[in-house]
């Protein structure tokens, strides 16, 4: 796989492709980051911008985590004291995913956030900007129905972040692309460069196949789950034989193969008893939805293999979860 397939695979939107065409001719020491708003524990969603930012270490990029303290206050998720105590357990719990330790650089908004420069900058912003449009940029973020001073400011700073950490490329869900946008055409205006952004899917409920899978209401996957809950979660998940089940609805089940099991394994086995037919293997994501498809793979079976790859996948980070409760 050459560097710009490494960089953009799996991603929904590259924005733009010459730019990243561009940084992938030259990927080594390149900056390229996401930021994430402390919750304590990593859930599937989390794990699937840490899958894209695993794959820009193995192209030689750095990475930063942004622990978004701040971002997470004017969000209203607690006070400040709450979320600093989570951001520090969910750094623990990122190296624990398979970032590679000594290429990630983990900062707090508020190690800069707070200086004189920043904020002068974002005033400037604030001037520029419309109410309306923050207020669009965070319809997929804000995580209060009503509209505060404080969720148009959040965008604003999202924006200078990428100016303030240096970064070469922004990554981030689907959910942050109109405040990418939002930036591209934000930062020019204070005189500094625009960056090219990735952009991950967001995935289907696992219950459902409707929506995307880390709102609230929905089935999700996280560090605090154990093996059980996990093949629970998983057996019960909704998985017709197809890639393209009626109207809106995904097969979250090929969607978590697709997205996180086989960037981080190379071969999947299926397991079935010899009455079955025996274990199949498969080396690649488009084989097993075929087959799934065809009906020469069951739903049972794909559940089954699915939920032994997922524990593996988050059995590091919840083993860090005990070991910080202890
Ligand atoms: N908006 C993100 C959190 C966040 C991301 C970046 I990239 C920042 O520079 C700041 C905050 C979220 O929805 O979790």
């Amino acid at each position: 796989m050459d560097a710009y397939e490494l960089i953009t695979r799996n991603a929904e939107e590259v924005v733009t492709e010459e730019e990243v065409e561009e940084l992938a001719e030259n990927p080594d020491g390149k900056r390229v980051y996401v930021g994430y708003e402390p919750s304590g524990v990593l859930h599937i969603g989390h794990m699937l911008t840490a899958n894209k930012l695993i794959d820009l270490q193995e192209a030689g990029m750095e990475v930063v985590i942004l622990l978004a303290d701040v971002h997470a206050y004017l969000n209203g998720k607690g006070t400040f004291e709450e979320i600093e105590e989570t951001a520090e357990k969910m750094r623990k719990q990122f190296l624990a995913y398979g970032l590679d330790d000594e290429n990630t650089e983990f900062v707090y908004g508020s190690d800069y956030q707070l200086d004189d420069d920043y904020a002068l900058d974002l005033h400037k912003l604030e001037l520029d900007t419309t109410l309306n449009r923050a207020q669009r940029a965070m319809a997929e973020i804000q995580g209060d129905e009503t509209a505060k001073v404080s969720h148009v400011v959040y965008p604003l700073m999202q924006a200078l972040d990428i100016e303030y950490l240096d970064l070469d490329l922004a990554v981030g869900g689907l959910d942050q692309r109109k405040v990418h946008m939002l930036m591209r055409e934000e930062l020019p205006e204070l005189g500094y460069d625009a960056r090219p952004c990735l952009h991950t899917p967001i995935l289907a409920d696992l219950g459902t196949g409707e929506g995307k899978m880390s709102s609230s209401s929905g089935v999700t996957i996280s560090m605090e789950d154990s093996t059980e809950d996990i093949e629970e979660k998983v057996n019960s998940a909704y998985c017709p034989p197809t890639r393209e089940p009626e109207g809106d609805l995904e097969n979250p089940v090929l969607e978590i193969f697709q997205y996180h099991v086989f960037p981080r394994f190379e071969t999947v086995v299926v397991e079935r008893p010899d009455e079955y037919g025996g274990n199949l293997e498969y080396d690649d994501y488009e084989t097993l939805a075929d087959d799934l498809e065809s009906g020469e793979l069951h739903p049972a079976d794909a559940k089954g293999a699915l939920a032994t790859y997922l524990d593996e996948l988050v059995a590091p980070g919840r083993e860090k979860l005990r070991e910080l409760a202890e």
